[in-house]
């Protein structure tokens, strides 16, 4: 059974597992700034601002120009294809200004969901066709992860073996892929929120996917060292009635890792999931306050819950950048001192920051 036929160089290896580190070096997360042009509106609408190309790409340049100082708590940024190729006010590409800045460049991969006949509305993930051909390309323009995204859920129905093996053996591919063409793959298996399960429930979901991918990623001779894991974080279904604490959480959350992912893996970088922003920093901080071993980094890549406040305070006008990114850089600090337990909440927060940000059946 012993493969002997390698699918990667030793300074291959090496040149992936450096990224990966970089890009969750102590106290760095991810900026998710990577929402299609469709998701991106929805965000813009919530602020009554048109989702045109030049809107999206000036709330881009508001985040990415922010002071370099923003490299103590940002490793990563993952981009939608427009914004890898969009430049600032002074014409400098974006993948330039956030180099220099010494954080890397990531992109999202996935093209969406697609059915999964007779399951009862379960999805796949499309955007395997010509992937070779674009990571190769992407590496050429400077960039250096790649991320993926699959989508489960969980109702009295699902998510089905179907589901769960399809969607594992799909990010295990891509992550191949990746690898081959010198990109470090995030591994993103989104269980939804949605549902009024508990939080037992969910973490039995999420134990039984997360097996399953690291099943498959094992088949597909993934190098773990040079991944990372996107994953939810266990929480209750966002209609339970019952309330858990952080501390409910992070001990869920942390034993669910524990027995699933590899302590070769670098980094875990948890999305939000519709948490709010103050929820999403209090998890994180729990976990990484929690009494159980954790062999990899527990950090973010937060899309909604780094840039909420960041939206509201811009408003889509020119004198508020100032502000924006401001919002901005106070929610990176903060989830940089969760990374580490070090968050201590000071009551101060403003309303944006403690909002819902959840959407319903978030599959774009
Ligand atoms: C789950 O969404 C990812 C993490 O964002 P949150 O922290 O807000 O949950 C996010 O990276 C998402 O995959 C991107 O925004 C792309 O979304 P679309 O809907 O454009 O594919």
């Amino acid at each position: 059974m012993t493969h002997q036929f390698p699918a990667l160089s030793p300074e291959q290896k090496k040149a992936l597992a450096d990224i990966a580190q970089r890009i969750v070096a102590s106290g760095k997360g991810i900026l998710a700034a990577d929402e299609s042009v469709g998701t991106m509106g929805n965000r813009l609408q919530r602020i009554n601002v048109e989702n045109t190309e030049e809107n999206r790409r000036a709330f881009r340049e508001i985040l990415f120009s922010s002071d370099t100082s923003i490299n103590q708590s940002i490793g990563g940024v993952i981009l939608f294809h427009e914004t890898l190729y969009q430049k600032d006010s002074s014409g400098k590409p974006f993948p330039a200004i956030i180099k220099e800045k010494g954080i890397v460049v990531g992109i999202k991969l996935d093209k969406g969901t697609a059915p999964l006949a007779g399951t009862n509305g379960e999805t796949t993930i499309q955007g395997l066709d010509g992937l070779a051909e674009r990571c190769a390309q992407y590496k050429k323009d400077g960039v250096d992860f790649g991320k993926w995204r699959a989508v489960l859920k969980i109702s009295s129905t699902t998510p089905s073996q179907l589901a769960i093996q399809e969607n594992a053996n799909t990010l295990a591919r891509y992550a191949s892929i990746c690898q081959q063409h010198g990109l470090v793959p995030i591994v993103e298996p989104e269980v939804l929120p949605d549902g009024d399960h508990d939080l037992q429930r969910c973490q039995y979901v999420t134990e039984k996917v997360l097996a399953a991918v690291y099943k498959a990623l094992n088949d597909h001779h993934v190098y773990l060292e040079g991944t990372l894991l996107k994953p939810n974080m266990v929480t209750a279904g966002h209609s339970c009635s019952k309330k858990y604490t952080p501390q409910d959480v992070a001990i869920a959350t942390v034993t669910t890792l524990l027995r699933t992912v590899p302590a070769a893996v670098p980094g875990i970088c948890f999305l939000s999931g519709g948490q709010s922003e103050e929820e999403a920093s209090l998890n994180l901080n729990a976990m990484n306050q929690c009494p159980l071993p954790k062999p990899w980094k527990l950090t973010f890549s937060y899309g909604r819950a780094l840039q909420a406040s960041a939206l509201a305070a811009w408003l889509g006008k020119n004198e508020n950048k100032k502000a924006a990114q401001e919002a901005f850089r106070k929610r990176a600090q903060i989830n940089s001192l969760a990374c580490r337990g070090q968050y201590v909440q000071s009551g101060k927060n403003d309303a944006a920051a403690t909002q819902s940000l959840f959407t319903a059946s978030y599959t774009y």
